[in-house]
């Protein structure tokens, strides 16, 4: 265990002389708690060597075990305590190091001094999560995903704990026990795991009204993001930050991705839970292996305290967005995920995020659910890491000096030194001491706000306008958005038993968004559609918003996309070359996937080794495909009905695939209609091939095949 090290954070701006992958204050912090035992001797937790790792003390080679044998003893109850209570949210999550780097110096907005120099870095870890599920749960679910972010910052811990959706399901903390109550698996029987489709979930949100703009994000593509590099990240409740001459202002916190955010089509996700269901976490492992690392902008939308009451919604309301349109977001600085943990339960299960972990220049409004989140991290912690010493784990160490006298508790690290365990002191010289708030280094401030009120248990009529956003939502989508919605709304309603629940949904919720998306729902699940909503309603403002859909939301680019590139006996190897170049040009990764793991023999005589066999790397881990030619390969292909699946699946799911030479014969025997996505060509088409279906690529799906591709059995 090393001391809190002072900050060794560094003005680099745009340069690239720190090695980032290796190397930053809290990796060096981190490096005093790492183990590596290659090349030292097993021995017990005392240190004590050992001899014999296989066999139990025992009286006489068949006799009863004996109770002295402290080696077996030691290891078993070290076993039998290996588990600690998983988070009852959040529970599925992984996690990575990297590092923040501010744009410029933003000390107009904020004291923070993580924001207050051009180039300014500061180490980050980054967990990512599911809600509903258990750790062991599927990465794919429909679900809200989570996206916290703890900055080691030389002023200490500020947590970012917020989620892939700008709003959340109700607006006051104390009924989040209920919430999380019903969309978890069902009391008696806990089913289902990982998914929100069933009664108790349905039945909760379809009596609470302000749930109905989150449960619209949710049943969104939103809420099966492809990967996630891919997604948005907010703060969602409104924050205030602070500039050192105390002017306050509202702001809330957006993550923008540098890939772009795109989304996995529903059957795709349904596979991926048993064909691969740890998608999300792998993808997001391999890929900072490999050093093509996650990205994203941090940015803000500032809001005046002057203008607190300009809008037609309440800052304080947690289920509200502010439309990008109104404010726009102002990026701050860039976020790169550039180093896995070494070990996941010391770091990804063990890290504790906690929205009251803020610094000098960040505050907290009046938010009711931010208010009742300031108590439950705490809390949560105490029992899932065991008591009051967490913030010694190492993951969870201030890069800061820590001084104070809190002391003792189970499992304390420091050794404090000195008499004085309280403050003020005379013995120990008065140390450690209160710091003045002050313009940069001084001590936490809380925003003066002046406050008025009686103590009542009461919500402002300001938050009572729970459909108008949820409008505003489904307006902004595109026509394939739109039916996605209805399929995820109608998929999920339609695993509710109970018909006055789907019912309830139909017309005291859905008819109050929109009546048409209400009666595409209710024919899908065969409850009489409405006519009116139930109540008078208030129009959007504005009546759409264009950074509400995905489809604004693409890079324009194919970095990182993955290709799978099917090879038989006999292909063309030429061609292989080509398109791997080109892929590798545009930074996209290519894998060979051939009939088996075995190695194949190209038609020049070359020998290929997959990178997988098709069954083990099916059309759902990728997000296009390449057929090359070749007489034998595509005859091998057309007897192979993994091959011909991988086909159908990839244009089910609507994803570009390139086809050259004779491998179009596979196409017409699968009758599958050439489409801006499904680009085929000569052999030596290879450069006209590869631009059309690198533009589709960008696209990220055909949406146009969505019709066609619902008649193709895959
Ligand atoms: Fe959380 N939430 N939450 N939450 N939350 C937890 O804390 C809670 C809410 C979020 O990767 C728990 O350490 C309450 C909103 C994330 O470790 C727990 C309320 C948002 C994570 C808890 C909310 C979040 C959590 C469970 C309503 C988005 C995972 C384990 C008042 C802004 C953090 C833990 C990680 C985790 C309580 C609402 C995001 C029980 C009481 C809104 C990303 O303390």
């Amino acid at each position: 265990m090393t001391d809190n090290k002072d900050p060794k954070h560094s003005e680099v701006a745009g340069t690239d002389t720190v090695d980032r992958k290796n190397h930053n204050a809290k990796l060096d912090q981190l490096e005093g708690a790492r183990s590596d035992a290659t090349g030292e001797a097993l021995t017990t937790n005392q240190g004590v060597k050992i001899a014999d790792n296989q066999n139990t003390l025992r009286a006489g080679e068949r006799g009863p075990s004996l109770l002295e044998d402290f080696i077996m003893r030691e290891k078993l109850t070290h076993f039998d305590h290996e588990r600690i209570p998983e988070r009852i949210v959040h529970a599925r999550g992984s996690a990575a190091h990297g590092v923040f780097v501010s744009y410029d110096d933003h000390s107009a907005l904020t004291k923070a001094s993580f924001l207050a120099g051009k180039g300014k870095e500061t180490p980050v870890f980054v967990r990512f999560s599911t809600v509903q599920g258990s750790r062991g749960s599927a990465d794919t679910v429909r679900d809200v995903r989570g996206f916290a972010t703890k900055f080691y910052t030389d002023e200490g811990i500020f947590d970012l704990v917020g989620n892939n959706m700008p709003v959340f399901f109700i607006q006051d903390a104390i009924k989040f026990p209920d919430f999380v109550h019903a969309v978890k698996p069902e009391p008696h029987n806990e089913i289902p795991q990982g998914q929100s489709a069933h009664d108790s979930f349905w039945d909760f949100v379809s009596l609470t009204p302000e749930s109905a703009h989150m449960v619209i994000w949710a049943m969104s593509d939103r809420g099966i993001p492809r990967s996630l590099r891919a997604m948005e990240g907010f703060g969602v409740h409104t924050f205030r930050l602070i500039n050192a001459e105390g002017v306050s202002r509202f702001v809330k916190f957006h993550w923008k991705p540098v890939a772009g955010a795109f989304s996995l089509v529903w059957d795709e996700t349904l596979k991926l839970a048993g064909k691969d269901p740890d998608f999300n976490r792998r993808d997001l492992w391999e890929s900072i292996e490999m050093g093509d690392y996650f990205e994203w902008e941090l940015g803000v939308q500032v809001v005046e305290e002057a203008d607190e009451h300009k809008f037609d919604f309440d800052l304080l309301d947690p289920t509200k967005i502010i439309p990008e349109e109104l404010v726009p977001v102002q990026k701050l600085g860039k976020m790169t995920l550039n180093r896995n943990p070494d070990n996941f339960f010391a770091e990804t299960e063990q890290a504790a995020f906690h929205i009251g972990h803020i610094v000098p220049g960040i505050d907290f409004t009046n938010d009711p659910l931010l208010q009742g989140r300031l108590f439950s991290y705490t809390d949560t912690q105490l029992l899932r890491l065991g008591g009051p010493n967490f913030h010694e784990i190492p993951i969870n160490r201030s890069i800061a000096p820590v001084h104070n006298n809190q002391r003792d508790a189970f499992h304390r690290q420091t050794i404090n030194k000195g008499r004085a365990n309280y403050e003020p002191n005379s013995i120990d010289g008065g140390w450690p001491k209160e710091t003045p708030p002050a313009a940069s280094g001084g001590g936490f401030e809380s925003y003066p706000e002046r406050m008025e009120g009686h103590k009542v248990r009461a919500r402002s009529p300001s938050f009572g306008d729970h459909f108008s956003q949820a409008t505003l939502f489904w307006n902004s989508m595109s026509a394939p958005e739109k039916e996605h919605i209805i399929g995820a709304y109608s998929f999920e309603l339609g695993k509710v038993e109970r018909v006055f629940i789907r019912e309830r949904q139909v017309n005291e919720i859905l008819a109050n968004i929109d009546l048409e998306l209400a009666r595409r729902v209710a024919e899908n699940i065969g409850v009489t559609p409405p006519t009116a909503p139930t109540i008078s309603l208030k129009q959007p403002n504005p009546a759409s918003s264009p950074a509400l859909s995905l489809m604004n939301h693409l890079s324009g680019n194919i970095k990182s996309r993955k290709v799978a590139i099917l090879i038989a006996n006999g292909v063309d190897g030429k061609a292989i070359e080509a398109f791997k170049q080109k892929l590798a040009d545009e930074g996209a990764i290519a894998k060979l996937i051939g009939p088996s793991p075995a190695p194949v023999k190209a038609a020049d005589g070359t020998m290929l080794t997959p990178d997988a066999a098709m069954d083990g790397m099916p059309s759902i881990a990728f997000d296009a495909v390449f057929v090359p030619g070749g007489a034998q390969s595509v005859q091998a292909m057309a007897k192979n009905g993994v091959a011909k699946h991988y086909l159908l699946e990839a244009y089910k799911h609507l994803k570009p695939i390139a086809v050259l030479g004779e491998a179009r014969q596979l196409l017409t025997a699968l009758n599958l209609p050439e489409d801006a996505g499904l680009v085929t060509g000569d052999d030596g088409d290879v450069a006209r091939v590869f631009t059309a279906f690198a533009q589709a690529l960008a696209q990220h799906r055909i949406w146009a095949r969505e019709a066609a591709a619902e008649q193709v059995p895959a």
